[in-house]
């Protein structure tokens, strides 16, 4: 506590003098609680996800003080590689989840990453700090909910200082409210701690953790403790009460700790003991401080861990191992990812699928039929409607070595969990160097009447984003090849399957030992007049414009299925694009902002000395979907309105 208390104050001294740039959010007072949490987890087994007070814990549970200064000074060793300050760091690899600012964001990920623990046999006990402000968010009820209907042996601790920044507890819920008894409505077991004596909260938790450990399930834990320096370095403090300040200096622990230790062992040791401690600091600062400023080099790369081989080889047949010899098969689109899925669970043991209603019922769209019944709940497992902590809990999930693909039950329902999916997954290996391999399977697209809610196309909200590659395949054989590219990834990707090509037709889907070309434009039709770019559903009605400028405008288009969006890989379309001089792009999300609105600028970026005409843009109306057929068709690209469009382009 005492090492903490000081590197703290000093990392506020050194902000102060300006060496560390920012903010620090530091932990004094909140030490008590902490630290004995970190004595007593088992850093072999355990998870955690420390918050912005707990640079104590750090110090216990992995890595040289050394390292932790880095961090502030984002220096050249920092380890985020100076891409996160503060207390922004963790140690993925010994199960500390880097935390993201988002208050709340970091529980589910505690949760999943405790229960790949504890399904791999390690009886790990998961703990996850939050703050009484926190207290207040919508991920904090998802996660609790989630935690408690899995069973899953996680300490939820609120750090309970009373105020979050400027706002005291009193604006944050209402008088009377006591944050550990809403463990009751969870049905998990809800405790008060008071961290005063730092002993007593050792034996607090000696306990739980056993307890715990013993019998897996949540429990949510409200701790007192103060907050001696304000939110952050910059905080004035000038909204606390007269004597406020006053009060919570008086209710420092390390003090009256701090005269019991010389009681027992005698000021001289204790003394000699703090001498120790700040010289140990200086000498790290030393080091720490001189060591070099980061360097931008690697950057871009590390937005993406790098591709990886399979872990082995997978049986060449679109069937899973042992079962029935390769031969092709007539498979519809959804047909051919139940396939896909069903390959991946029997040969990849390290996998799960998860999301609302995808077990006994197969997902709205059957993609997942037949697999509960085949694999159990523990493999295909139906989700709470809690959209944001399920992708926190798989995130967990896959920084600690398991492979969830999650159904999100309409792509629309993903913005509930953009927090999740973007800025944590998506920065994840950015910031940390860990891999965070997740499927994020999302039915999109309208043209179905499904209205405003159920039809949106939303590869332009989540690629304005860095971190998530993305698939959109646009045929069967696709759709089976995506979804084993997609999983073996060690990356977030998305996986566009637009619902309009699920029962659109059978066609041969057989096994294709170059699925990873997936990641790359398919060339569907060559043709020298236009280069046409489109994706998914589009590619369907791009065959059919073809078609139809081949035979009655003798106008030859080539057209390129884009396949994956993220990253974009355009070397074929710009070799295309050379040769015929004129571009197409055929999307269904929106004008603005759509994702045609990048390609074009690429490709013109690149060939526009060469180019004999405006790129044409084909896309929807910028609308919200509307619902009626007669004005969805109006809305979106159609084969009459194309048409139209493309003969004018000609002139
Ligand atoms: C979702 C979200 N909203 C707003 C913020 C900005 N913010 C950072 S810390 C903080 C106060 C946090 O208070 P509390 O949870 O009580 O933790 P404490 O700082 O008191 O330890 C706020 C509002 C944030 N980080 N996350
Ligand atoms: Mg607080």
């Amino acid at each position: 506590m005492q090492l903490a208390r000081t590197a703290d104050n000093r990392i506020l001294e050194l902000f102060r003098q300006g060496l560390i740039k920012g903010t620090v959010t530091g932990g004094q007072g909140h030490e008590s609680l902490v630290v004995p949490i970190a004595l007593l987890a088992d850093k072999g087994a355990d998870v955690i996800s420390f918050s912005h007070r707990g640079l104590g814990g750090h110090l216990i549970w992995s890595d040289h003080l050394c390292t932790h200064l880095n961090q502030y000074f984002a220096n050249a060793d920092s380890p985020t590689r100076a891409r996160e300050g503060n207390v922004h760091h963790g140690d993925p690899k010994n199960r500390s989840l880097p935390m993201i600012s988002h208050l709340g964001a970091m529980l589910s990920c505690v949760a999943g990453a405790t229960d790949s623990q504890r399904r791999r046999g390690i009886p790990a006990v998961g703990f996850a700090f939050l703050g009484d402000g926190g207290s207040s968010t919508g991920d904090i009820h998802e996660s609790l909910n989630l935690a408690s209907l899995l069973s899953l042996p996680v300490i939820f601790v609120i750090e309970n200082n009373g105020y979050a920044y400027s706002t005291p507890v009193s604006e944050q819920y209402p008088a009377g409210v006591e944050l550990w008894r809403r463990a009751a409505g969870y049905g998990i077991r809800g405790l008060q701690l008071d961290c005063a004596d730092p002993e007593q909260v050792l034996r607090f938790f000696a306990k739980l953790v056993d307890e715990t450990r013993a019998d897996p399930r949540p429990v949510l834990v409200e701790a007192r403790t103060v907050r001696l320096r304000g939110h952050a370095a910059y905080d004035t403090c000038d909204y606390l009460r007269p004597g406020e300040a006053e009060s919570f200096a008086a209710a420092d622990q390390l003090p009256p700790f701090r005269a019991r230790m010389v009681r027992e062992h005698g000021a001289d040791a204790i003394a000699a003991l703090d001498a120790e401690l700040s010289a140990y600091i200086e000498a790290c600062l030393r080091i720490s401080l001189a060591v070099g400023r980061p360097s931008p080099e690697g950057m871009e790369r590390d937005v993406f861990a790098p591709d990886s081989k399979p872990a082995s080889p997978w049986a060449p047949s679109i069937a899973p191992r042992g079962s029935a010899p390769e031969k092709p098969e007539l498979l519809g689109f959804a047909q051919a990812l139940n396939r896909a899925l069903r390959k991946i669970l029997t040969e990849r043991p390290e996998s799960l699928v998860l999301g609302q209603d995808i077990a006994t019922y197969g997902g709205p769209f059957k993609v997942t039929e037949g697999l509960f019944a085949e694999f159990g709940r523990s493999r295909v497992l139906n989700t709470p409607l809690a959209e944001s902590a399920c992708t926190g809990y798989s995130l967990g999930l896959a920084v600690n070595g398991h492979r969830p693909v999650i159904e999100y039950q309409f792509a629309d329902f993903s913005t509930e969990a953009v927090t999740q999916i973007a800025l944590n997954a998506g920065t994840f290996h950015f910031r940390s160097g860990a891999r965070a391999p997740l499927v994020l399977r999302l039915p999109c697209g309208g043209g179905l009447t499904f209205g405003s809610f159920h039809s949106q196309e939303l590869e332009s909200l989540f690629l304005s984003m860095p971190g998530l590659k993305a698939l959109y395949p646009g045929t069967p054989q696709d759709a089976f090849d995506a979804m084993l590219a997609a999983y073996e990834d060690d990356n977030p990707v998305l996986l566009f399957e637009h619902k309009g090509l699920y029962r659109r037709g059978k066609s041969p889907v057989s096994w294709n030992p170059n699925y990873r070309d997936v990641w790359t434009p398919r060339l569907v039709r060559p043709g020298d007049f236009a280069t046409v770019v489109t994706y998914g559903e589009m590619v369907h009605l791009g065959a059919e414009l073809c078609e139809y400028f081949a035979s009655e405008y003798e106008r030859s288009f080539e057209l390129f299925d884009l396949r994956a969006l993220s990253p974009l890989r355009l070397e074929a379309i710009e070799a295309s694009l050379a040769r015929t001089h004129r571009l197409i792009v055929l999307h269904e999300g929106r004008r603005t902002h759509g994702f045609g609105a990048e390609l074009v600028a690429r490709l013109t970026e690149k060939l526009f000395f060469s180019l004999e005409a405006p790129p044409l843009r084909i896309a929807s109306l910028d609308l919200p979907v509307p619902f009626a057929p007669e004005l969805e068709q109006a809305h979106r690209p159609t084969f009459d309105k194309a048409i139209e469009q493309i003969a004018a382009w000609i002139g």
